[in-house]
């Protein structure tokens, strides 16, 4: 398969409701989708890259440049096949978000031409996934209570809060005391805190979450070692898992139980189901997280969460959670599972008018 150009698109989509967590506020999300042309056809995929290098160093406007100066440039001389891509881009270092954008781009487009999806060729074991919903920190407990709400009268089958100093013992025991011990909760820390808090978040314990997820910095694999070995709750590593090799660094540390896995921090899908096999491998169990994906991303990201290993729900909810509107159909909560896309690649495509309404800028690469 050769490449015969690739279109670079901005989109916003307006949030629901603002996302708060310990990183920020959002309020729309920006992101960048990827069409490569090629000889057997088109594929699209989106990068995980935010507007800010908050949650991960990359962003943005610095995935585009990446993308158009360095990555496009690297796939245009070579026979393209979904493997070929990530050793042809190796000699570029960091950008996971931006290499997984264009690697899945080939992938949809590959796939599509063969007539496979991507939850086929991944290896997927299920049709439709128990799913999970992130709720964002909110002003009064009052207010969080009836998101929660909301969310498990909707069927999601986990609810994780997100916490940092000042709001985490509070929250978690309104919402444990307000909807009972089966509800399965998880926070997520976004890296708020420091290793001198341990004992604090020990008092998590008291809970019965089901995990508490990257409380300290991504680099620092020792405190999350340390914390683990004086709590009950599980420790589940997110920016701290760039690779497989990082992944199975943590493990042997002790550092973690469970991994959340998302495709745009680690490179891409084919290195995402690296992790999901080591983790395996070694008896930890993985889950898909979310980058407030557009419908691209989240297709992709059911077709990956649909593997044997990844056995608690993941960040992948129903649009109307997200966006009033979308790149693409909505996905809806059906006795709350979402269904894994089973048609060719990605298994959906962007809708034309929402696209074109949710559009702000595009740009086309043109084969040299
Ligand atoms: O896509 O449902 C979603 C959002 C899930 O909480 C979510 N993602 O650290 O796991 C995480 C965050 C990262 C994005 S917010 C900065
Ligand atoms: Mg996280």
């Amino acid at each position: 398969m050769k490449l015969e150009g690739v279109e670079l698109r901005r989109v916003a989509l307006p949030l629901v409701t603002p996302f708060r967590t310990s990183l920020g506020t959002q309020t729309v999300r920006d992101a960048l989708l990827v069409r490569v042309a090629t000889d057997e056809g088109e594929g699209w995929a989106e990068s995980a890259a935010e507007d800010e290098p908050t949650y991960s160093p990359e962003y943005l406007e610095g995935a585009a440049d990446v993308i158009r100066r360095f990555l496009i440039p690297a796939l245009f001389p070579i026979d393209l096949d979904p493997a070929a891509v990530a050793p042809a881009l190796r000699h570029l270092r960091g950008h996971p978000m931006a290499k997984s954008a264009v690697e899945t781009a080939v992938l949809d487009a590959w796939l599509r031409a063969r007539g496979v999806s991507l939850a086929a060729y991944l290896g997927a074991v299920r049709r439709s996934l128990p799913v999970g919903v992130s709720v964002g920190i909110t002003d009064t407990i009052d207010e969080l209570l009836d998101t929660v709400d909301r969310h498990l009268a909707a069927g999601y089958a986990r609810v994780k809060l997100k916490i940092e100093p000042g709001w985490d013992l509070e929250p978690v025991a309104r919402v444990r005391e307000t909807f009972g011990a089966d509800v399965m909760l998880t926070v997520d820390a976004n890296t708020a805190y420091r290793p001198a808090d341990a004992s604090h978040l020990a008092e998590l314990d008291a809970y019965g979450l089901a995990m508490i997820e990257q409380p300290f910095a991504p680099d620092d694999l020792h405190a999350h070692a340390r914390l683990a070995a004086m709590i009950s709750t599980p420790i589940c590593l997110d920016e701290s898992i760039t690779s497989a090799r990082d992944a199975v660094t943590a493990i042997r540390q002790g550092a973690c139980s469970i991994i959340n896995i998302k495709p745009g921090r680690v490179g891409g899908y084919l290195e995402a189901r690296r992790i999901h096999d080591v983790a395996t491998a070694h008896g930890l169990p993985v889950w898909c997280g979310g980058m407030l994906e557009t419908g691209l991303g989240r297709a992709a990201n059911l077709a990956l969460a649909a593997l044997p290993g990844f056995t608690l729900p993941g960040d992948i909810s129903a649009t109307a959670r997200y966006y009033e509107r979308d790149v693409t159909a909505p996905f809806t909560l059906v006795d709350g599972e979402l269904a894994v896309p089973a048609g060719p690649g990605v298994g959906v495509t962007p809708e034309p008018s929402d696209l074109e309404a949710l559009t702000t800028a595009t740009e086309w690469i043109p084969a040299p």
